[in-house]
This record gives C-alpha cells, structure tokens and sequence, in this order.
C-alpha cells in the first residue's frame, strides 16, 4: 500500500554551527541523508528529500553561521554568495525556515546574533511569517523532567527574555525534536508535530523575490559597515595630494614644466580612488560625500596646473628681452625683426631716420650758409 501524499515541502535548516541540523535533517528525512557532525558551515548546502508519512519532504540543509559576532560580515557575504549560487539554482520556494536551536543551552549573545544575522539575510520579517524553531537535544528534556512530567509546552510558557521574544516571533510554532531517539514511533510523532506546524503557516512561500528584497536592504548594510575603512583610506589620500601640492606651488615660478606633470600625476590618482568608491558603493549611494571631497581636490589641482601652464607660457615669451624704445628722433626696430635667432647687440639694432621738416630744414641751412659765402667772396673779387 502507498502512502498518501499530502503535498511537497520545501525546508530549509538554519541556525548554529553544531546546534543539529544535518541530524534534523535525518530525523525528518527517516534515514541518514546528511552527516552529522561534518560542519558544512563552509561552502555546500546540500539537499536531500524522501517521502515521509505522505509528505514529498526536500530538506535543504543550510550553511551554519558563525561562533563570533565579529564573524558576521564575512558570514554574511559567504552566506550571501552561496544561497545565490546554490539555493535558487535548484528550489524555487521554500514553505519554512527552520531555526534549529539547541535545548539546555542557554541564550547566549553569540545565538542571539546568529538569529540576526540570519534575518538580515533573509529578511528581517522572514521568522514572522516562515520560521519554526527545532529544539534539539530532546533527550535532555525529556532526562530535566523525568521527574515533574513537564511538558515541552509548559517549558515553552516559562520562558523570558530574548527566548520568549523569539518562540513569539515565530508565532510559536515551535517543537522539541530529539535526533538521536530510535523508537520509530516517537520519531513519527516529532515528525508529525513539525509538519503540524509547518502547515499552520499562512503565507505564500518564501521566494528568491523576497530574498532579493532583503539583499538590497542588506546590501546597504554590508557598505556601512565598511565606509569607516573608506573615508579614512580618503582622508589620507586628500591629506598626501595636499601636502604635495604645497611643495608643488613652492617650485611652481622656477620649475613650471615639471609641475604640470606631477600635478597630473595627482589627478591620476584621485581618478583612480573614485573609480574604486563607485565600486564600493554598490549602488547604495553612500560613497557620495567621498567622492565630493575628491572633486574638490580635483579642482584644486586643476586650478594648479593651470597657473602652470600659464607660467610655462610667459616663460617662453620671455627668453628675448625687449629693449626699451629710443626717445626723440631716434626710433629703435624690435631685435627679432633683425635676428629671429640670435640675441641682436645694441649697435645693430639702433638706425637714424631723419623726418621731411627736418630735411628741409637742414637743406635751408644749407642754402643760407653757401648763399653767404658766395656773397662774401663776391665782394672781395668787386674790391680787388
Ligand atoms: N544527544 C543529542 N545529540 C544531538 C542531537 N542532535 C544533534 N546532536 C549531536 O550534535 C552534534 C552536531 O550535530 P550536527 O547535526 O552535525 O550539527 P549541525 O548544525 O549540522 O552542524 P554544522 O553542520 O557544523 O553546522 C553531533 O554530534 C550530533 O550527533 C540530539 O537531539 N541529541
Ligand atoms: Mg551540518
């Protein structure tokens, strides 16, 4: 006799490094699909389904998130990386999100962490609306309370504190799985109990499109993380340009040329760092005070460079000296109009020019002076 089917689920397992999802997996599986205590938590998710009590189960059995919170980042991106290349590659939605969580462990800060590293990568509503908790280690429950015959439920009301906050959170869709029981009916009843709450979710399943919404609000995260590193790596750069600049205006009158290249030089350079914040930025808009400061440096260097060439010109111009203007009736020629080459001396470079009233002038003197002579030899040759 076949089973009934009542569907397919896709499941995915988060939660800690070590807090039980690969033997979870087994244990909703019925049967040893993934390896225990093999810590995935680097680079594979894998995925491994059956059919169980009538369901079509795909568990995906997801990478483990950091001890530390100063791991978060590189987490982050690893995770980020790998549920795109991998996850969507081959499960088109998921009906749960699992957080395993461990039983008699208490709530630490590096757990309360890795739930929130796991909602900023999924997306900070998806335990509202997807998540359920797996308690592991439910032979240590069930050893705790031998004695009173506490229920799991019970235990789930005592709860305070960021536990309470989370079983809330989760709508309290919460169940205590122990994954080393070997009663097959015990195993079916935990089983029965998870899939009891996976099917009281409400919402349509959880899609790469609300991954992706997640993944822009968390991309914005990531670049604030690092924009500290950013603007200190800018300051330094703007402080260097600076203090060359300064030398580079001290040697500007003398060495016009050579600033120009170095100024250019600087240029290079800042363009290089924006092109690096543009990548940075991803697309989040936050590099943009950066990138302000470095335009204003840019303009300044370019401002620079101008008065250089302007330098560079005037020093061209000047390699002839001009020599100032005859006064009078002495008009002097430009040296160059006599040597375009070589520096013209003083003698060649001056000519005498008499005007056409001066000519007259002289002629009239001229006249007079042989008019009188004439007339005075004349009359010694009338007296002789
Ligand atoms: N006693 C007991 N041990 C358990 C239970 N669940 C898991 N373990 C043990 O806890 C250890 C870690 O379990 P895993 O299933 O490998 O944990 P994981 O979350 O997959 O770990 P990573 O893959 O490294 O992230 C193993 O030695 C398991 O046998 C449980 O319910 N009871
Ligand atoms: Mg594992």
């Amino acid at each position: 006799m076949t089973s009934p089917s009542y569907g397919q689920y896709n499941l995915l397992l988060v939660g800690r490094t070590g807090n039980g999802k690969s033997s979870t997996g087994n244990s909703i599986l019925g049967e040893r699909a993934f390896i225990p205590g093999n810590g995935n938590s680097d680079d594979v998710m894998e995925f491994n389904s059956a059919l169980v009590d009538g369901f079509h189960i795909q568990v995906l059995d997801g990478t483990g998130t950091g001890d530390t919170g100063s791991d978060a980042k590189r987490d982050v991106q690893s995770l980020l990386t790998h549920i795109r290349e991998t996850l969507w590659r081959y499960v088109l939605n998921v009906h749960a999100i699992i957080l395993v969580l461990k039983y008699g462990v208490r709530f630490t800060k590096q757990e309360k962490d890795a739930v929130e590293l796991i909602k900023s990568v999924f997306g900070k509503n998806v335990l509202k609306k997807w998540g359920v908790l797996v308690m592991t280690h439910g032979d240590n429950f069930e050893m705790d309370n031998e004695d009173e015959n506490g229920t799991f439920e019970d235990w789930l009301k005592e709860q305070i504190g960021d536990i309470q906050t989370l079983i809330t959170e989760c709508d309290n869709r919460c169940v205590l799985f122990n994954n080393r029981e070997k009663d097959e009916d015990k195993k079916r009843v935990q089983r029965h109990n998870l899939m009891e709450k996976v099917k009281a979710i409400k919402d349509e399943p959880y899609t790469e499109r609300v991954f992706q919404e997640a993944l822009e609000g968390h991309t914005k995260i990531l670049v604030q993380s690092y924009i500290p590193r950013l603007q200190s790596r800018v300051n330094e750069i703007i402080d260097k340009i600076n203090g060359q600049v300064a030398i580079i205006q001290h040697r500007m009158t003398s060495h016009p040329s050579d600033c120009i290249d170095k100024l250019q030089k600087l240029s290079r350079e800042l363009e290089s760092q924006k092109l690096y914040l543009n990548q940075e930025d991803r697309g989040t808009g936050l590099v943009k005070p950066m990138l302000l400061q470095i335009s204003v440096a840019e303009m300044s260097l370019e401002s620079s460079r101008k008065r250089c060439q302007q330098l560079v010109e005037e020093e061209s111009h000047s390699t002839v000296l001009p020599v100032p203007a005859a006064e009078h009736n002495v008009t002097f020629r430009p040296a160059e109009e006599f040597h375009a080459t070589s520096r013209p001396t003083r003698r060649s470079s001056w000519r005498f020019s008499w005007s056409s009233k001066e000519c007259l002038a002289t002629a009239g003197v001229v006249v007079i002076v042989v008019s009188t002579v004439t007339l005075v030899f004349a009359s010694r040759y009338a007296n002789f």
